[in-house]
């Protein structure tokens, strides 16, 4: 494929920093590079593939802008597979912006996110799942998912379906051989081995899924939401478990109005905490809407943490919130047991008439924080991940095929079993490749490759 287009764009985050670079890539970019950039002495020389060039950037005006280096990457050994052009200058809002409009000037346009991920996949140099796994990368919070993006790109879950594809391919020849010639008699033993081949396949598919309810949360992390009456100390639990005093403290009731919430990292998953406001009856209208607020939070979680007072007897606030997490992935916090406790672990299961785990906390004290940590990882990860050699499925939309494809090659196998005519079994083997190439996205389409990558970072 080749674009008319030369697209750029400033492929560093905004802000101060040691450097900035812009990116060009497309047919201009080289003579682009020619009209911004000044060898010192005003000297001319070729720029050479691959080399650190020295020299500055001027204006239309000659002046110049920053003292650079110049990298020139010739099609198609490049990230794009197109000729490509990086600008390093001083980092910093100015100088970055100043060199990205005189290459506007010059005739590039401005890049949308992720546009040269983009034409790096329909350059061929990558595939589909490498091209998300870029941006998994980007936006990893834990070392884990990083680890699996960066087996991702270099193409671990790509091979592995690409050999799955070829299985089938081989199966889907014996088949239409068949169909082919059927005056020949339907040789039983060969129905037999594409049965077995096709049970393989299935079995791998399902290897591959068990991955993915881990893999999902490794690549996204997990909502936690820290609810409960007023006073009990969920602010107490969110600072215990950041190890900051991020949420204001007091024993006054209704201290906490609004939502607080951060980042933790928990053995590797990234596990977005939520302090809400504490669930009451209350004449003060802001901490109202901290309140409705705190229910819709609990609405999205993926766990919630309701945390009690163990030194006084349940209240009518309790109750509802009990009523509320009873078919939630809950965990309970039985705080305060420094005090002279009134409530135990049972009085709240006999009260919930279900089983939810419960944790006793003193958050004063610090004493139950790691058996709160060790509860929110083991709830959602038992650890069958090794992210080191594992091909791993982290996304949705590859579980999601992944899926379509194993249940067509179920119904391939009945329709073995109940004697159907072969081409129309025939179909569901079309439809399993179609599915398994729409992760690599040898089969998408344009609608869906745009989405994918819209949602990618500027300058990616
Ligand atoms: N004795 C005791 N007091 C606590 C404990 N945890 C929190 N508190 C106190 O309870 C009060 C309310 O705590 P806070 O975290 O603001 O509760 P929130 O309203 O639920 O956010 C504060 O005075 C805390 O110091 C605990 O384990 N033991
Ligand atoms: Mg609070």
């Amino acid at each position: 494929m080749i674009f008319e287009e030369t697209i750029a764009a400033i492929a560093t985050p905004p802000g101060q920093g040691g450097i900035g670079i812009v990116r060009i890539s497309g047919p201009e970019a080289l003579e682009i590079a020619r009209e911004v950039f000044v060898f010192p002495g005003n000297r001319t020389y070729p720029f050479k593939d691959r080399y650190l060039h020295y020299g500055k950037v001027r204006d239309s005006d000659n002046r110049i802008i920053d003292e650079v280096l110049l990298t020139y990457m010739k099609a198609p050994r490049s990230y794009t597979a197109e000729d490509v052009v990086e600008i390093h200058c001083h980092g910093g809002i100015i100088s970055v912006n100043n060199i990205l409009q005189e290459v506007i000037k010059r005739g590039a346009r401005l890049a949308l996110p992720g546009e040269f991920t983009k034409r790096a996949f329909l350059n061929g140099r990558i595939d589909l799942a490498q091209a998300e796994a870029v941006m998994d990368l980007v936006s990893a919070k834990t070392e884990k998912s990083a680890r699996i993006s960066a087996n991702q790109i270099v193409g671990s879950l790509s091979e592995k379906i690409g050999t799955i594809r070829e299985r089938l391919l081989a199966l889907m020849a014996h088949i239409e051989v068949t169909i082919d010639y059927p005056e020949e008699d339907i040789d039983e033993p060969m129905i037999f081995s594409i049965r077995d081949g096709i049970g393989e396949i299935i079995g791998e598919i399902e290897r591959l899924l068990r991955t993915a309810e881990e893999g999902k949360i490794i690549r996204q992390g997990i909502k936690v939401v820290i609810v409960g009456k007023t006073n009990v100390g969920k602010s107490s639990l969110l600072n215990a478990l950041l190890r900051e005093n991020r949420a204001i403290v007091t024993d006054i009731p209704g201290t906490t109005r609004d939502i607080i919430e951060d980042f933790i990292n928990i053995r590797g998953i990234a596990v977005r905490i939520v302090d809400t406001a504490g669930i009451r009856e209350t004449p003060d209208q802001i901490e109202r809407i901290g309140i409705q607020r705190s229910r819709q939070n609990m609405d999205e979680a993926d766990l919630v943490i309701m945390v009690i007072d163990s030194s006084e007897p349940l209240g009518c606030e309790d109750m509802e919130i009990l009523e509320h997490i009873r078919d939630k992935k809950a965990l309970i916090l039985l705080n305060k047991i420094d005090k002279t406790p009134v409530l135990t672990r049972k009085d709240v299961v006999e009260e919930l008439g279900g089983d939810i785990p419960v944790v006793n906390t003193s958050l004063t004290l610090g004493t139950g924080i790691d058996k709160v940590e060790d509860m929110i990882y083991t709830m959602f990860f038992k650890g069958e991940i090794e992210a080191d050699h594992d091909v791993t499925v982290t996304n949705i939309r590859h579980q999601e095929a992944l899926i379509r494809a194993q249940s067509q090659l179920q119904d391939l196998i009945e329709g073995l079993d109940t004697q159907m005519p072969l081409d129309i079994v025939s179909i569901d083997l079309r439809g399993a490749l179609d599915a398994l190439g729409s992760i690599t996205g040898e089969t998408v389409t344009d609608d869906l490759i745009d989405k994918i990558f819209s949602e990618f970072c500027l300058g990616k």
